[in-house]
């Protein structure tokens, strides 16, 4: 990736065109890096994406920020409470050094997708896993918002699906009232 300054002897700017195919060599790892996951957006096409307890918010109607930290291995809050109808945007930073996810959904919804992340366990997470429209997949150091519309009132979980991080407690309670 480093580009000999000899390759341009005519030109001074050698920094700038450096930084340019720098540029140019992530765009095209990024690009690249499409290809395989690709595939899942067939996969997630059969997710639904509407459920009794939300569906994705629209971000210019956001109500409300909630910041939440995942750490190794639990979340920084263990409840949120919100508002029938109420739409939040949960911004989600990994501050651990694992992979975590933050998943919003009810006792059936966290443990299909405990299923699902086990199921890939074998895979690389990084390129196998991909965000659904009620989680969201976070590599250390990232953060990531998911903007939910929160439906009937009720009681569901937010939670890590990663395997052995539900188990392990990572998890909290969304009130919604
Ligand atoms: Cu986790």
């Amino acid at each position: 990736m480093s580009t000999p300054p000899a390759r341009f002897p005519g030109r001074r700017k050698i920094q700038p065109l450096g930084f340019g195919a720098f540029a140019a060599a992530v765009l095209a790892a990024t690009v690249g890096f499409a290809g395989p996951t690709e595939g899942h957006s067939v996969t997630s096409s059969r997710h639904a994406t509407a459920f009794a307890f939300g569906a994705p918010g629209k971000p210019a109607a956001v109500d409300r920020t909630v910041r939440i930290k995942a750490r190794d291995v639990s979340f920084d809050v263990s409840s949120v409470t919100v508002k029938a109808g109420e739409t939040v945007r949960f911004i989600v930073t990994n501050e651990g050094v694992a992979d975590h996810d933050f998943t919003l959904g009810d006792a059936a919804t966290q443990a299909a997708h405990r299923k699902e992340m086990l199921e890939m366990a074998g895979m690389d997470m990084g390129q196998a896993h991909h965000d659904d429209a009620n989680a969201v997949f976070l590599k250390s150091g990232e953060t990531k918002e998911l903007v939910w519309k929160f439906g009937k009132a009720g009681q569901i979980e937010f939670a890590c699906n990663v395997p052995g991080h539900y188990e392990a407690g990572m998890k909290g309670v969304v009130a919604i009232q």
